[in-house]
């Protein structure tokens, strides 16, 4: 049958190779599994329909070994994971005299081993004397989905959601395990369920079992369920006369809704919150500050195991003001005010998502307050489902970012890892690209960045694009060579979107609220930070955003090394240079260009790198299932078009500041 994309990167097809499937075969002889949980079961259960595809002979799963050889073992040993280090999620699989061992404290690590061991054999890795142990450096690993209750999901490419909240929480779609299994495999270990421009109506006595029943699936996997919460919902379902964190009927209202979500879901996760953002009630509607708010929900979280996970994302409709600063802004003061359940989720950079950013300036600014990353991985700003961009390089730019916070070293990644400021609470959020599409992610490409996210909030030291060719291998293809030619594709496609969209560090300029395709002319918005030329600041002289300390000065929120790195237009990486400088037209670069010259170029060098896709995408044709090649290929069409939109756009919009011709190496023969 053709591959319709269902089943990700668990596929677990045959073997072919008659040599190496027999090898597998000899230590794969049964599955032991010493324990009734769930999730040991979920494990035992994963390993075998894993192992009997792969293999093509039946495992059976035993409770004990009883001396058998050439089996594989799951068993929890706290004792032994502690000595090893493996803390709670860590697992360590090694072969013994007799069989192979899967070990961890817990259960769920036992699951993650499982899931390493399959992913081991997917990519025909030897077995033999094996012994592999892995530790997740990032304590919470979230997806956030921005679903509605009524199906909807904002800026979702793949359908309606996944949740079908009408249904529950009689009807549980099967959809919803395979779900888990997915996100489990690659170590996610929570999920918000519902958008941060959030409904009250998932804390109501009728939603709350729906979620319940949704936790109730996810739970053998190790992901715990999260809910977003609307600030005003003491008004909206207490029928409360305020909202304000300080009054006591608020902090009663929330802590007995709270109550009542832990006993029906007692292994609940707790709570996001975007709040005085973009027109979402907040603590600031009663002359509150964002820390009043997040301690009000952490207290009301007592001693139940929660977290209240608090939003960066804010900025006020200031024309002269500079967006960038805005979170710092309200933020940095209340750093050291926030009780120990809360972190604050900043996204990774300090506009919104753009194909290329700074990292975030708060990130080694706020030592006394863990900081979670959050990463989108839909593609709002990114070409929605007919773009192929790989994210892992976009988010490892991110993470490998050096903030200087505590010295040279001081990475965006030890930092939200709790290693620069030694906090015990770390985590990482991916906004989901999933829907209801049968694919699950729109573009099948798109399914590389989930299974990315993943591995990267497990272990962010990963290479890029060694993530990608090992999902090629598991989701595509079993080619090593397709593989390689699919890794080094992936690997190129995000600054290829880069160049032929917001080269040189230019950032939101495309279309108003539906953030698709180019807009650079826009003049007018609801909001001043909505339109176009508020970011590009095209004029007759140049180009660009000053944020210099003869503009903006957004620069001075990064610490003096990282001033030094972007803080002169001469010597800044050209990647960033508009995100800092207003730039003359006539300015050379470091590439030995003008900056018109150079704009130009990265534009038709971007779109001509879309066809340099396309081949490249041909070539794998032949080790690729046709249905999901000609996929693939399509949407790759449509990218060109839309390449070559983005790039006569806005050549020719800024052409009419900059008042120069194509460079003549682009220039239309005459
Ligand atoms: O990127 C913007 C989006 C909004 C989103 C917001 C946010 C959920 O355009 O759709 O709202 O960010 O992150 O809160």
């Amino acid at each position: 049958a053709a591959d319709d994309g269902y089943r990700l990167w668990l596929k677990y097809d045959l073997i072919r190779d008659a040599g190496p499937r027999r090898q597998y075969q000899q230590v794969a002889q049964f599955i032991s599994v010493g324990g009734q949980s769930a999730t040991l079961k979920a494990a035992a259960e994963e390993l075998q329909t894993g192992l009997q595809g792969l293999l093509g002979q039946s495992v059976p799963v035993l409770s004990d070994a009883k001396g058998r050889k050439g089996g594989i073992v799951l068993q929890v040993d706290a004792a032994a994971a502690d000595k090893a280090g493996l803390g709670p999620d860590g697992y360590r699989i090694y072969a013994d005299k007799q069989n192979l061992i899967i070990t961890g404290r817990r259960d769920v690590a036992v699951l993650y081993g499982a899931f390493a061991l399959l992913r081991h054999v997917t990519t025909r890795q030897p077995l033999s004397g094996l012994s592999i142990s892995s530790v997740p450096k990032i304590r919470h690993r979230l997806l956030n989905h921005w679903d509605n209750p009524n199906g909807t999901v904002e800026r979702g490419y793949a359908g309606s959601s996944i949740w079908k909240w009408y249904e529950l929480p009689e009807v549980v779609d099967p959809r919803y395990r395979d779900y888990a299994r997915a996100n489990a495999s690659v170590g996610i270990n929570g999920a918000v369920l519902n958008n941060v421009n959030a409904s009250p109506r998932l804390l109501t006595a009728e939603y709350l079992p729906k979620v319940a029943a949704v936790a109730g699936v996810l739970r053998p996997y190790g992901i715990r369920v999260y809910l977003s919460v609307f600030w005003a919902a003491p008004k909206v379902l207490g029928g409360l006369p305020t909202a304000d964190p300080l009054d006591p009927q608020v902090q009663q209202w929330w802590k007995a809704k709270t109550d009542e979500i832990y006993r029906i879901i007692p292994d609940f996760g707790g709570f996001l919150v975007k709040a005085n953002s973009e027109g979402e009630p907040g603590p600031q509607d009663y002359g509150r500050h964002h820390a009043d708010g997040a301690n009000m929900l952490a207290t009301a979280l007592g001693t139940h195991d929660g977290l209240v996970m608090w939003r960066a994302f804010v900025y006020k409709a200031d024309p002269k003001g500079d967006r960038f600063k805005a979170a710092s802004e309200e933020f940095l003061p209340l750093d050291g005010k926030f009780q120990p359940k809360v972190l604050v989720q900043v996204k990774n950079g300090p506009i919104d998502f753009q194909a290329r950013e700074p990292f975030h300036p708060l990130f080694g600014a706020m030592p006394r307050t863990p900081l979670m990353l959050e990463v989108q991985l839909t593609q709002e700003y990114l070409g929605f489902a007919t773009h192929a961009v790989y994210l892992a390089p976009l988010i490892k730019e991110c993470l490998d970012s050096d903030t200087y916070a505590q010295g040279k070293g001081s990475t965006v990644a030890r930092v939200v890892d709790g290693s620069v400021d030694k906090h015990s609470v770390s985590g990482m959020a991916g906004v989901a690209n999933i829907g209801a599409d049968r694919n699950w992610t729109g573009h099948p490409i798109g399914q590389a960045n989930w299974y990315a996210f993943g591995r990267l909030a497990w272990d962010h030291a990963l290479d890029s694009k060694a993530i990608a060719a090992e999902w090629a291998r598991q989701t595509l293809t079993t080619d090593p060579a397709a593989v390689q030619t699919i890794a080094d594709l992936l690997q190129q496609t995000r600054s290829i979107y880069v160049r032929y969209t917001t080269p040189l560090g230019l950032h939101h300029i495309m279309g108003e609220g539906i953030h698709y395709g180019p807009q650079p002319w826009l003049e007018r918005s609801a909001r001043p930070d909505w339109t176009a030329i508020y970011y590009h600041r095209a004029d007759s002289v140049g180009l660009g955003f000053d944020r210099t300390a003869k503009g903006s000065n957004a620069l001075a929120l990064y610490k003096p090394e990282v001033q030094n790195l972007w803080g002169n237009a001469q010597t800044i990486a050209p990647d960033y240079l508009l995100w800092f400088h207003h730039v003359p037209w006539r300015q050379r670069l470091s590439t030995g260009r003008t900056l018109w010259d150079e704009l130009c170029t990265r534009y038709y060098s971007g779109a001509d790198s879309v066809r340099w896709l396309q081949r490249q995408w041909a070539a794998v044709q032949p080790s690729v299932d046709p249905a999901l090649h000609a996929d693939v290929a399509a949407r790759l069409q449509t990218q060109h078009k839309e390449a070559l939109w983005w790039r006569d756009a806005c050549v020719l919009y800024f052409q009419t500041y900059a008042r120069r011709p194509l460079p003549a190496p682009l220039a239309p023969p005459t």
